[in-house]
Formats: C-alpha cells, sequence, structure tokens
C-alpha cells in the first residue's frame, strides 16, 4: 500500500498479458478536504494512459481522459470495465508473480510510486477489452 498526504492506493493490480497492452486497476482514497485529480501515470515498461469506460448503444468503449477526479473525503476505483490504466506497448510479457513500477502524479503535485502486482485476467470476472480498432 503506498500513501502520498491523503491519498492512498488500495490492492492495485496489473492483467498479465503476452504483448502489446494491458491495463491496470486499483482503488484510489482521499481522506483531504479537498477534491484532487490523478493527471498522469508513466511506467518503464509502456506508455501509460488514464482511460474511461463509457457505454454508447451498449457497447462499451475506453477513450484517454485528461484526468481522473479523486473527491474529498472520498475514493475513486479502478476496475475492469470502468476507469483504468491503459499499458501501451509492453516492452516485455507480464506474468503472474510479476511485478511493474508505476508513477502516479496528481494535480495537488502529490507523486504516488507503486510497484504493483500482476495478477492473471482469468482470475478476474471476464470482460471484453475493446479498444475500437
Ligand atoms: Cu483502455
Amino acid at each position: 500500500m503506498a500513501a502520498a498526504g491523503p491519498l492512498t492506493i488500495v490492492e492495485p493490480w496489473v492483467r498479465a498479458a503476452d504483448a502489446e497492452m494491458t491495463a491496470g486497476y486499483m482503488m484510489i482514497t482521499n481522506s483531504g478536504e479537498t477534491d484532487d485529480a490523478l493527471v498522469t501515470a508513466s511506467s518503464p515498461i509502456a506508455t501509460v494512459e488514464i482511460h474511461e469506460t463509457i457505454v454508447e448503444n451498449e457497447i462499451a468503449r475506453m477513450r484517454p481522459i485528461d484526468s481522473l477526479v479523486i473527491p474529498a473525503q472520498g475514493m475513486t476505483e479502478l476496475k475492469p470495465g470502468g476507469a483504468h490504466l491503459m499499458f501501451i506497448g509492453l516492452t516485455e510479457p507480464l506474468n503472474p508473480d510479476d511485478t511493474v513500477e508505476i508513477t502516479l502524479t496528481f494535480e495537488s503535485g502529490a507523486v504516488l510510486k507503486l510497484t504493483v502486482p500482476v495478477r492473471d485476467a482469468g482470475m478476474m470476472p471476464a470482460m471484453d477489452m475493446d479498444h475500437g480498432g
């Protein structure tokens, strides 16, 4: 678990993948009195974007967003089917029990460096990863 000021990262994980792209998930809690927002995510192993999932005509699509608000006295969950970190152009395969270094930067200036475990997607509920291609 990593924390900076009022921000705490809970149960982060990255989906195992052979190549190309994958996604990362976590809960971010904010015990402070003011809203904050995740504005940048980076990793040595890929380009990282912040994505949200929107449903149009009953089809789920993902798109990059500039920031993800973490409300004061609240929390935001990045989860399959919702907001997530998108890892694009993986430089190496990710296997269960590997770890991924992730740096998160927030609007407040807070920076969190995480070492995140890789988990097998088969252990998680099924979900289509449709990026529209
Ligand atoms: Cu995505």
